[in-house]
C-alpha cells in the first residue's frame, strides 16, 4: 500500500512538473482546509449554501414525499456540517429511513451522528468511514437508496470526470434507486466571481493552504507572500477557475519530493474547477446511463437546484 504522504509528494511532483502547473482542490481539505470551507459557506458572497439550504427548507417536504412509499437508505457522499441535510431529512418518517453519511475522514463521521442524533433523535444513522463506491458496494443491498450529493461538490469535477462519477454510482445502484444532486446553475459573471474570490480574502486563504499543506507534509519552503490568489470565471462556458499566481521570479524546494521547482513571474497554478451547470450539460453527464431527471427543485433566485435522477433498469 502506498502511504497517503506518498501520494500527495507524487501529485504535487506531477503537477508543478508540468508545462501548465497544476495541484488537485482534493488536497484543499485537511484540517485548516474544511475550517476555512466552513468560513466560505457563512461568507454573503458564497451563495450557493443559502440557496441549497432555502431549497431543502421550503421543498424539503415535497422531495420526502416522493420517497414516502416504504424503507429507504438515506446514503449522504461526503458527510459535510450536516446542516443543510438536517432539513431535508426532518421532513421523511424515522421508522422508514436509516441515514448513513460517508465519509474518508473518521472524525467527519463522528460529529455528524453526534449532531443528527442531538438534532433528530428518532433518526437511524449509521455512518460509514471510507471510499464511497467501495461502501456502496459493501452494503448493496436490495432495499432502496437514495443517494444526496449535494452542495455542488460535482463541480470539482471536469465533466469526463463527472460522467465516470456517475456511471460508477449507476453501476452500484438499482432500478428505482434515486440521486438527489445539489448543482449551481450558470449565471452572470458579477454573481459568480465573487463567491470565489471574497472581499475578507477566505478564499485566498482556502486555495494557497495547499501550499502552507506541501510546506507542513512534504517539506516544501514556498513563501506564501509570494504568491497570490486568482479566480476567474468564463460566462459562456460556465466554469469557474482558480489559480495561485507567483508573484515573482522564484524557486521552491521540497523535501519529500528531493526537487527544486521553478517559478516565473506571474506564472500560475491550476487548483480548481467549479463547474456551473444547466440542463444540456446534465443531460450529457447522465447520458449512457439509464437515470432520468425526474424533479428539478430550485430556489427563489434560480440560483442553485436539486434534482432528483432515479435510475429505470
Ligand atoms: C465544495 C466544491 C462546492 O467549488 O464552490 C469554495 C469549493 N472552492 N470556494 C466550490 C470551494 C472555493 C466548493 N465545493
Amino acid at each position: 500500500m502506498i502511504s497517503e504522504k506518498t501520494l500527495f509528494a507524487q501529485h504535487v511532483e506531477k503537477g508543478l512538473s508540468d508545462d501548465k502547473k497544476f495541484l488537485s482542490s482534493m488536497y484543499f481539505y485537511d484540517k485548516k482546509g474544511e475550517a476555512l470551507f466552513r468560513q466560505i459557506m457563512k461568507l454573503d458572497e458564497y451563495y450557493l449554501t443559502d440557496c441549497e439550504m432555502e431549497i431543502l427548507q421550503s421543498q424539503g417536504k415535497n422531495i420526502a414525499e416522493i420517497f414516502d412509499d416504504g424503507e429507504l437508505e438515506i446514503i449522504e457522499l461526503g458527510a459535510g456540517d450536516g446542516i443543510k441535510t438536517k432539513e431535508l431529512l426532518r421532513n421523511f418518517d424515522f421508522n422508514q429511513i436509516t441515514y448513513r453519511p460517508i465519509d474518508i475522514s473518521q472524525q467527519a463521521i463522528i460529529d455528524i451522528t453526534d449532531k443528527m442524533n442531538e438534532w433528530l433523535p428518532a433518526l437511524k444513522v449509521k455512518g460509514i468511514c471510507g471510499d464511497y463506491f467501495k461502501m456502496i458496494k459493501d452494503f448493496k443491498t436490495d432495499k432502496r437508496k437514495l443517494i444526496l450529493f449535494l452542495g455542488s461538490n460535482l463541480g470539482n469535477m471536469t465533466d469526463e470526470q463527472a460522467k465516470g462519477f456517475i456511471g460508477q454510482l449507476h453501476h452500484v445502484m438499482n432500478s428505482g434507486d434515486s440521486i438527489l444532486l445539489g448543482l449551481d446553475l450558470i449565471k452572470s459573471e458579477n454573481i459568480v466571481l465573487p463567491a470565489y474570490s471574497d472581499n475578507k480574502g477566505i478564499t485566498a486563504e482556502f486555495n494557497l493552504n495547499l501550499l502552507h499543506r506541501i510546506n507542513k507534509e512534504l517539506g516544501g519552503n514556498f513563501k506564501l507572500k509570494d504568491f497570490s490568489h486568482l479566480a476567474t470565471y468564463n460566462e459562456k462556458e460556465g466554469i469557474a477557475k482558480s489559480y495561485i499566481k507567483s508573484s515573482k521570479n522564484q524557486s521552491v524546494y521540497i523535501e519529500e519530493v528531493d526537487k527544486e521547482f521553478h517559478f516565473k513571474k506571474d506564472e500560475l497554478i491550476h487548483t480548481e474547477v467549479s463547474r456551473k451547470y444547466d440542463l444540456d450539460i446534465i443531460r450529457n453527464i447522465i447520458e449512457g446511463t439509464s437515470f432520468q431527471l425526474k424533479h428539478q427543485f430550485t430556489d427563489h433566485k434560480h440560483y442553485f437546484t436539486d434534482l432528483i435522477l432515479t435510475k429505470s433498469n
